[in-house]
């Protein structure tokens, strides 16, 4: 299997700035503390990958910023002026929502991380690889087709998919396994039956009241939607329950020609923003079972960054991703001991029941 990777070093310059969730503010008590989505992490990640020698077993391949006519088939031109004017302020501006900050040129990079998209996208479906990730930033899935929020700008996934559409692709599985609902994909293809928009998500974790496993599309879009919003807690065991349950057979249903996975860490055990439970053992087995949905479907799949806040667990488990996409082991994770030890990874009661539920809602009987 060849790897397409694809890391730009000014995806981790992302100038979140501080306070995030929580904005600094003395007379609160609310100290200064860099913000949660600081691209760091995405850098960690990017790094390990390099010093642990997965990369030299991938075909690296270099960002190009994505072209208006591009970002525009999925976001309205009044919304991408607007952040266009305000990235051209000293201090940037904000997507959308107060809580998704950009520096001056933060345009440029949102632009740049949805051609990194493009790109990976392009090498398997020039068969210059057979699978490929994309470690972008900023991230996109809760992007809007009118608006920026959750501390995304351009919808990357929903710009890479609409790309593979327009270079012929007919149908498009999105996969959506970041921890938060991916709303914004959700949004842009509601009435769309060519692309799959599916969600693997914290039930009711962020954006509030969404994701519900009984929205469903519209017109020629219903069904289109699949939506699996898991209880809190869940482990490696629910997350794997999950992808045999509804993951592989709705998209075998749905019959992709490429599958986008929008790949957050965020599920992991050491997150500060969801409360699952994956570790790398997780992480590790998803990979292997969408690599052999991708096989069955004889689709090529791109996994594109999302979501994921723990610098000390994330690197750990996009390494273990990556070790399924290169077919090389190569880091030890150094806390799925202390995990092991926790326990709390097999599938419990309320957890097959609450699938069981969204089986039968998204008509998987
Ligand atoms: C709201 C607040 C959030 C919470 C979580 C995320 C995670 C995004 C991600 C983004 C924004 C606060 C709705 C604070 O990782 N996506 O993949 N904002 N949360 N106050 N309020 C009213
Ligand atoms: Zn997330």
């Amino acid at each position: 299997m060849r790897t397409a990777y694809l890391w730009h070093e000014a995806f981790g310059w992302a100038d979140t700035g501080t306070g995030g969730l929580a904005p600094a503010d003395w007379t609160q008590g609310i100290q200064p503390l860099p913000h949660v989505a600081s691209p760091d992490t995405k850098r960690r990640l990017h790094e390990l990958l390099a010093v642990s020698g997965l990369l030299d077993r991938c075909v690296r391949i270099p960002a190009r910023p994505a072209t208006m006519e591009e970002i525009l088939r999925v976001h309205e031109s009044e919304y991408v002026n607007r952040v266009h004017s305000e990235s051209e302020h000293p201090k940037g501006g904000d997507c959308g929502d107060g809580f998704s900050p950009f520096g001056k040129g933060g345009f440029d990079l949102a632009l740049l991380s949805s051609g990194g998209a493009i790109a990976v996208v392009d090498a398997v479906l020039d068969g210059r690889a057979d699978v490929g990730y994309a470690n972008i930033n900023p991230p996109g899935h809760h992007a809007r087709s009118d608006m920026g929020m959750g501390f995304c700008m351009f919808n990357n996934v929903s710009v890479a998919a609409a790309h593979a559409r327009a270079r012929g692709v007919e149908r498009v599985a999105i996969v959506d396994l970041d921890v938060h609902h991916g709303n914004g994909t959700e949004q842009i293809w509601w009435k769309d039956g060519t692309v799959l928009a599916l969600s693997v998500h914290q039930d009711g974790c962020f954006p509030p009241d969404s994701g519900h496993a009984e929205d469903r599309g519209e017109g020629e879009g219903l069904g289109a939607t699949v939506n699996i919003p898991l209880p809190p807690g869940g482990g490696d065991g629910l997350y794997a329950a999950t992808l045999t349950r509804i993951v592989a057979p709705a998209v075998h249903r749905f019959g992709p020609d490429l599958i986008l996975v929008a790949s957050g860490f965020d599920a992991g055990m050491m997150d500060p923003l969801a409360r699952m439970m994956v570790t790398t053992e997780g992480f590790r087995h998803i990979a292997k079972e969408l690599v052999a949905l991708a096989n069955a479907a004889q689709a090529p799949l791109v996994f594109i960054q999302e979501g994921g806040y723990s610098p000390i667990y994330v690197p750990f488990c996009g390494a273990a991703v990556m070790e399924v996409l290169t077919g090389k082991a190569a880091v030890q994770d150094p806390l799925i001991r202390l995990f092991a030890s926790m326990g709390g990874q097999e599938v419990r009661g309320h957890e097959r029941d609450a699938l069981e539920r969204i089986a039968a809602v998204v008509g998987l009987r």
